[in-house]
């Protein structure tokens, strides 16, 4: 008999053994006592490779912002607390999950909306998706967001948002929610009063940890980058100059990750994040990494091969691709993506593993 890759036998490593009426007697009996045989569901625990609840999926903007807007006039964003639309995955339903370990939702702050000030232990990421001129604070600090920004928001840090711009504003949320779900590690609390205090003018943080440099005698507070707002200029401005020199890597195109300046690592401890540059008909090599990745399409029209499925992208829209699945980008124009993960929580158990196929 020919194994196919999917069987069960190909995906474990030993054979589950028979249950005998003697043995499931015995199975019975331990059950009672809060004891179970490791030997009935070994291959389930251990796999030969990573197998997911996770599924590939794609979120068209043109369907998701007319129901966000909908929401817009169901409540404010006061009464909500957030305004979100959370994308969960397919394969996960009611679990508030885009991967298994990541959140990720599509938050609306109206024309005047003010979205209280509170603080969790979760670290979030917002990436601006539509709409200019709105502001998160974040330790005293507002910074406006503008299309394509990257802000985080450090675990335990106060925050609020506010839109005092004429237009609907949408960004992307992030968040490591099942990760400290996992660890049974969530603390939150409102701040009290709808705003915090502003201590330090807009722009302050970028100034000072922003232009490859640190204040002199800067000292380390905190694991997070000191900067909050990595903006989409200087992100893009980046890229394309890169792009003069041609060294394209066949599975990524051009691919940067944003940084904390003052330890190289990822800006948050738990979240990686990153931009690509996929020039016009540049087919990538398929790539495979342990990292389920959600990505967000800034600029650009093509489409996504995620486990054998095809994804069709155009701008704001987001797709998500599992844990190890084979993905290869087919640009139909110029294109960037926005994306993030939890690789860097893996790099720092030792556990993450990538797969190239462009040899
Ligand atoms: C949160 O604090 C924000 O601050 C967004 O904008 C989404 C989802 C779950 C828990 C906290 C925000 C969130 C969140």
């Amino acid at each position: 008999r020919v194994l196919s890759p999917h069987s069960e036998k190909y995906m474990s490593i030993v054979d589950t053994p028979e249950v005998t009426p003697e043995r499931a007697r015995y199975y019975d009996r331990i059950r009672d006592h809060g004891l179970s045989p490791l030997w009935m569901v070994f291959n389930r625990l251990i796999t030969r490779e990573p197998k997911s609840q996770c599924h590939p999926h794609l979120w068209r903007y043109d369907i998701l912002k007319p129901l966000l807007m909908e929401a817009g006039e169901l409540i404010t964003a006061r009464e909500a607390e957030r305004r979100v639309l959370i994308l969960e995955n397919p394969g996960m339903p009611d679990s508030g999950r885009i991967t298994t370990s990541l959140y990720a939702g599509l938050q609306l702050v109206l024309p005047g909306e003010l979205a209280p000030a509170h603080r969790h232990s979760q670290s979030a990421l917002r990436f601006v998706v539509d709409g200019d001129g709105a502001y998160t604070a974040v330790n005293g600090e507002r910074t406006l967001m503008s299309p394509g920004d990257f802000v985080i928001t450090p675990p335990w840090t106060w925050h609020d948002h506010g839109n005092e711009s004429d237009a609907p504003m949408i960004w992307m949320d992030g968040l490591d929610i099942p990760v400290l779900q996992f660890f049974d590690a969530s603390f939150a609390e409102p701040y009290g009063e709808e705003e915090q205090p502003v201590t330090r003018k807009t722009g302050d943080s970028l100034a000072r940890y922003g232009a490859n440099m640190l204040p002199v005698d800067f000292e380390r507070t905190r694991l997070a980058s000191p900067i909050f707002n990595y903006p989409y200029d200087r992100s893009r401005e980046a890229i394309d100059r890169m792009r003069r020199q041609d060294e394209w890597d066949p599975c990524h195109g051009l691919k940067l990750r944003y940084i904390n300046p003052v330890d190289g690592d990822a800006a948050m401890p738990t979240i990686s994040a990153f931009i690509q540059l996929l020039p016009n008909g540049f087919n990538t090599a398929a790539y495979q990494s342990t990292d389920a990745t959600v990505f967000s399409v800034v600029e650009g029209r093509g489409y996504s091969i995620i486990a054998g499925d095809r994804f069709d992208w155009t701008p704001r829209d987001t797709f998500v691709a599992p844990s190890w699945a084979l993905v290869t980008h087919h640009p139909a124009e110029e294109s960037v993506l926005f994306s993030f993960s939890d690789r860097i929580c893996q790099q720092k158990l030792g556990i993450f593993r990538e797969q190239r196929h462009d040899a």
